[in-house]
């Protein structure tokens, strides 16, 4: 965990640069909590891409806190601004369930948001804690796909099936349930092509697969995880939602956050979404992939170290 949180405050360093110099002029130079205060400090939390909307319901629920607790000093807010936050994206105590029960993991997303290299990352870590897992190549359209999860699958010492690319994914599928029975295993999980919410025939074909998931493992846990692209910011907002109206999306994976400086887009999504972030990718290599933990994310974003 220690290592972990280590990675992830590397990770979010880009965003802890860009808001350090406000923190700092938040929690430093004020000497009480007044409305300039509030002001700089929305001014931060917008900057670090948590949207509007997030920032002020964390801020008017940080000013009630503040009130009812008479706290006057500005530092001594750091912890509760973290504590509010947090206590905003609440988890789901059953959102990692389907790791310990026989299931079945439908990844999904527009093109490149890290689909594979989470499957890969998830596949590794899931191997290393003794589950039994399989892949699935669902994505025969993207000239190379298959040879990029295969190249995981080796790395993991993973079983995967695939067909040629150019090949129907729900027959791919259907092979890999069938699979997945035949050969006992704990976990199926099965990549697909990139797509965009509103492209109809896309959008049918994982219908499709869906079903013949539905018909050939029934009673085994379904999970569908979304992923988004963290650099994005608020657009990986909009597209979840935008994919939660077409999709039975249960979870969402949140990647690259490595790579931006748009951090706080981590809380706007786990605070505004009716499904849960289950797990952040902060790098390209199996370690830097988590559960995600909103305190430890917060902590890795706010704290004052
Ligand atoms: N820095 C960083 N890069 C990442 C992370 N996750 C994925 N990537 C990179 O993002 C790029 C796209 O990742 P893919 O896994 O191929 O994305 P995809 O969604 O499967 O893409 P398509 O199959 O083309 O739709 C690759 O270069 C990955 O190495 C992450 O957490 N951090
Ligand atoms: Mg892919």
């Amino acid at each position: 965990m220690a290592g972990f949180f280590e990675r992830l405050k590397e990770g979010l360093r880009k965003t802890r640069d860009s808001i350090a110099d406000g923190l700092d002029s938040v929690f430093g130079d004020y000497s009480e909590v007044d409305d300039d205060f509030f002001e700089e400090l929305e001014e931060v939390l917008v900057m670090s891409d948590m949207g509007i909307a997030t920032s002020d319901r964390i801020l008017s629920e940080l000013r009630e806190k503040i009130h009812e607790r008479h706290i006057k000093d500005p530092a001594e807010c750091r912890k509760l601004l973290i504590d509010t936050i947090a206590d905003q994206m609440t988890p789901d105590e059953h959102a990692y369930d389907f790791e310990d029960e026989k299931s079945v993991v439908l990844v999904i997303g527009v093109n490149g948001v890290g689909k594979t290299t989470s499957i890969g990352k998830l596949a590794i870590n899931l191997k290393n804690e003794g589950k039994d897992v399989l892949l699935c190549a669902g994505d025969t359209f993207r000239a190379a796909a298959i040879e990029q999860l295969q190249v995981w699958a080796d790395r993991g010492g993973i079983d995967m099936i695939s067909q040629n690319e150019g090949s129907d994914p729900a027959s791919v599928v259907f092979d890999a349930a069938i699979a997945f029975k035949k050969r006992n295993k704990d976990i199926l999980i099965c990549d697909t092509a990139g797509r965009l919410h509103n492209k109809k025939n896309l959008m049918d074909e994982l219908s499709k697969i869906g079903r013949i998931l539905d018909r050939e493992l029934p009673g085994i846990h379904k999970e569908v995880l979304l992923v988004l692209d963290g650099t994005t910011g608020q657009n990986a907002l909009s597209q979840a939602r935008e994919f939660l109206n077409a999709t039975q999306a249960t979870g969402i994976i949140l990647t690259k956050m490595d790579g931006t400086a748009k951090g706080g887009i981590a809380v706007a999504i786990a605070s505004e979404l009716s499904i849960p972030v289950k797990y952040i990718g902060v790098g390209e290599h199996a370690e830097d992939f988590h559960r995600f933990d909103a305190r430890e994310y917060v902590t890795a974003l706010f704290a004052d170290n």
